[in-house]
């Protein structure tokens, strides 16, 4: 079998998503995600560009190899950029190659190890009393763990807390220019423990409970909070500093049992050498889309399975349905499969993207259609031309730029 044919859609049924798409001379055709949320034209570039041209003639069975080629002879190895365009390829490959197969992409990964993918939600309010509406509203939707995060008095945008269009995508993250939300570490740091106690003493005991830092805190500051936090056991504290100081998790891990989770911003398993063979961590946390696909996040759950640390691949509605899907397979072939994070897609990005995997009592399954089980319908993706749009940064009050 030899490819024939790639090329890169992108669609913006309320937010954009890229989209590669690969057809062999046997007609047949793999899908990959390639979306870097407000990022996205520098990934279109690398692939029209510089991948696309490559691709034509190789055999598709070759997955481990033309990974490799696309990797280690760019040269120019790692990066966000890079590692979403080689996600999609690699994807792609493996859509094709399970569609051969006539099989579902899980069993090609060693089939199930398990009936259903256990998720989490997200529960938001601007305040306590909104965000326990939300929890309710998570629990009547079936979720079996559920996501916290809560605004701050005096900031006016926080993280995780959103206002949402008619459609219930988020606005945040439609704006041409990025909005500024604005940050202050001990407001937060006295917030949250607030908020655990009430959700706690709410909902009891027994709901897991996961709370998103997104990068903000200085080890020290991430220490005391997980400390804090403690006697309401989360299921874990995500992303609590910026981990590209990975030894940061030492400091950390020194004074605190709260389980941590790290890794959406992560793109090869070289970000989590110290992480993984310390044992610093509990959670890894990257999105097949952003960590070069399929391939390379195996190897990264079999490296964590070595030392206890489960998956839980990042799911936020900018991964698209073809990202989601490859992400439901792999979750139900690995041992050490966690959690899966799942907010659905809107009505438009389902007309798009028509997919398999099902959502039922707040578990996900892949479903049985060979492949990934993903259809782009190229006509509904037209409708929908790419728009520029950005994440919010972050200022302290002072003006000073900080992490979002
Ligand atoms: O902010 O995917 O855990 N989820 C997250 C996400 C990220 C977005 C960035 O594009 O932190 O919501
Ligand atoms: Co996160």
């Amino acid at each position: 079998m030899k490819i024939v044919d790639a090329t890169v859609v992108v669609t913006s049924p309320g937010r954009n998503f890229v989209t590669l798409k690969l057809t062999t001379d046997e007609g047949i055709v793999g899908l990959g995600d390639a979306t870097l949320n407000g990022r996205e034209l520098a990934v279109v570039g690398y692939l029209s560009d510089h991948v696309v041209p490559l691709l034509t003639g190789l055999d598709p069975h070759r997955i481990e190899d033309t990974w490799q080629y696309l990797y280690r002879g760019a040269y120019w190895r790692r990066g966000p950029v890079t590692m979403a365009a080689l996600a999609a390829v690699d994807v792609a490959l493996w859509d094709i190659k399970a569609k051969a197969a006539g099989m579902p992409l899980y069993q090609l990964l060693g089939g199930a190890s398990r009936e259903r993918i256990r998720t989490y939600g997200h529960a938001d309010g601007r305040d306590i009393p909104e965000l326990l509406d939300s929890v309710r509203a998570r629990l009547a939707d079936g979720y079996p763990a559920v996501r916290i995060q809560s605004g701050i008095p005096g900031l006016k945008a926080v993280y995780g807390v959103h206002t949402t269009d008619g459609d219930g995508a988020p606005v945040l993250h439609q704006q041409a220019r990025p909005l500024v939300e604005d940050w202050d570490t001990e407001a937060y740091l006295r917030h949250v423990p607030a908020v655990f106690e009430a959700v706690r003493a709410e909902f009891g005991a027994e709901l897991p409970l996961l709370h998103d830092v997104h990068h903000r805190l200085t080890p020290i500051q991430a220490a005391r909070l997980g400390k804090d936090l403690e006697r309401y056991r989360p299921f874990w504290l995500e992303d609590c500093t910026p981990a590209e100081n990975q030894e940061a998790l030492r400091l950390i891990r020194r004074h605190t049992t709260t389980p941590l989770a790290v890794g959406e911003v992560f793109n090869t398993v070289h970000d989590y050498q110290t992480l993984v063979t310390e044992q610093l961590i509990d959670y890894v946390r990257s999105a097949v889309t952003h960590f070069g696909g399929v391939t390379p996040l195996r190897k990264l759950f079999d490296l964590a399975a070595l030392y206890q640390i489960r998956t839980a691949v990042h799911g936020p509605q900018d991964i698209s349905p073809v990202g989601m899907a490859a992400a439901v397979h792999l979750d139900l072939a690995v041992h050490n499969f966690g959690i899966q994070e799942y907010a659905p897609h809107t009505p438009r990005t389902e007309e798009v993207f028509r997919h398999a995997y099902t959502f039922t009592d707040g578990h996900l399954h892949p479903g049985d259609a060979p492949g990934i089980g993903v259809e782009l319908d190229e006509q509904a993706a037209a409708a929908h031309p790419y728009e520029a749009a950005y994440l919010p940064v972050n200022r302290l009050q002072d003006g000073t730029v900080h992490d979002w």
